[in-house]
């Protein structure tokens, strides 16, 4: 190939690799202000409401109906607060018990060893956030607490201090064990001032709501939908460590042909993503 060849070939798989990313970016970032919009409906109808608004089934519903506001979630799950001297009380309401997350085979055994995830009560902690609502996608996370899993741990922790949509590393996700993130807002007793110190938000967060994008699956619809899907491979890295991008999406890639690096903003400042595109064929 001659280079002006070349060089045209780099063009097209540059503009096809932005335009996805692009694409991707925008359905993240509507997906995200819904997500935020959430969180604000649950402070007002459940907090704010005695008695509250919103039970189970009304927050399944209404998340259902919703569902098309947020393109690359599989579910919204919302978490409350519960320091261990409300446990007993918050357990005799409910009608069930705080359950810890078992930790995740990586490779089932048997097709549907899923549906024998056990999950026991919570040992005695400090504090709990147990799922009280969510999105009938996700029933099989009400009654765990989200401080016992690494992931979503580090991301209540650091969502509740901030007070800003805050994003995990991708891992796999209960249950459906696909690789996906969980973006996630804190709630608050009483509106804050944005100055407010990370040590007066933690004291005043009560609740936790999550959007799960459920990466693998979505972002495969979502690049589907376009022309020539076939004719380029597709990949995004959390390359939060530059040193060890983690894959989000798409198998691994040869790092020899030639490629074009999309760069992606997800709204985390603390997270960095990149898209990395390259022709399925040789010329
Ligand atoms: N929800 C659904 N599947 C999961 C999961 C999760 N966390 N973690 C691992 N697999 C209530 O950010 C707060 C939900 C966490 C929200």
């Amino acid at each position: 190939m001659n280079s002006q060849a070349v060089e045209k070939r780099r063009e097209t798989l540059a503009s096809m690799c932005d335009e996805r990313a692009r694409m991707l970016q925008d359905q993240f970032n509507v997906s995200m202000n819904h997500l935020q919009a959430l969180a604000i409906l649950v402070s007002t109808f459940h907090h704010s409401k005695e008695p509250s608004a919103i039970d189970q089934m009304t927050f399944a519903r209404y998340a259902e109906r919703t569902a098309f506001e947020r393109p690359l979630t599989s579910g919204v799950a919302y978490a409350v607060k519960v320091l261990h001297s409300e446990r007993e009380q918050f357990e005799k309401q409910q009608g069930w018990t705080i359950k810890k997350i078992e930790s995740q085979k990586q490779t089932p055994a048997r097709e549907d060893d899923a549906a024998f995830e056990a999950h026991e009560t919570s040992p005695v902690e400090e504090e709990y956030a147990p799922v009280i609502f969510a999105q009938e996608t996700l029933a099989h996370v009400i009654s765990l607490d989200m401080l016992s899993g690494k992931e979503d741990r580090e991301n209540i922790l650091r969502a509740r201090e901030s007070g800003k949509g805050v994003l995990t590393a991708p891992f796999r996700l209960l249950k459906s064990n696909r690789l996906g993130v969980i973006l996630t807002y804190a709630v608050y007793k009483t509106e804050l001032p944005s100055n407010a110190t990370p040590a007066e938000r933690i004291e005043a967060a009560i609740g936790y709501l999550g959007g799960i994008f459920d990466v693998e699956a979505l972002v495969d619809k979502l690049l589907h939908q376009l022309a020539c899907k076939q004719s380029i491979v597709v990949n995004v890295y959390d390359t939060t460590d530059p040193d060890y991008p983690i894959t989000m999406y798409g198998s691994d890639m040869t790092r020899n042909t030639i490629y074009h690096n999309s760069t992606l903003h997800f709204g985390d400042p603390m997270r960095k993503h990149d898209m990395l595109c390259r022709f399925k064929h040789k010329p």
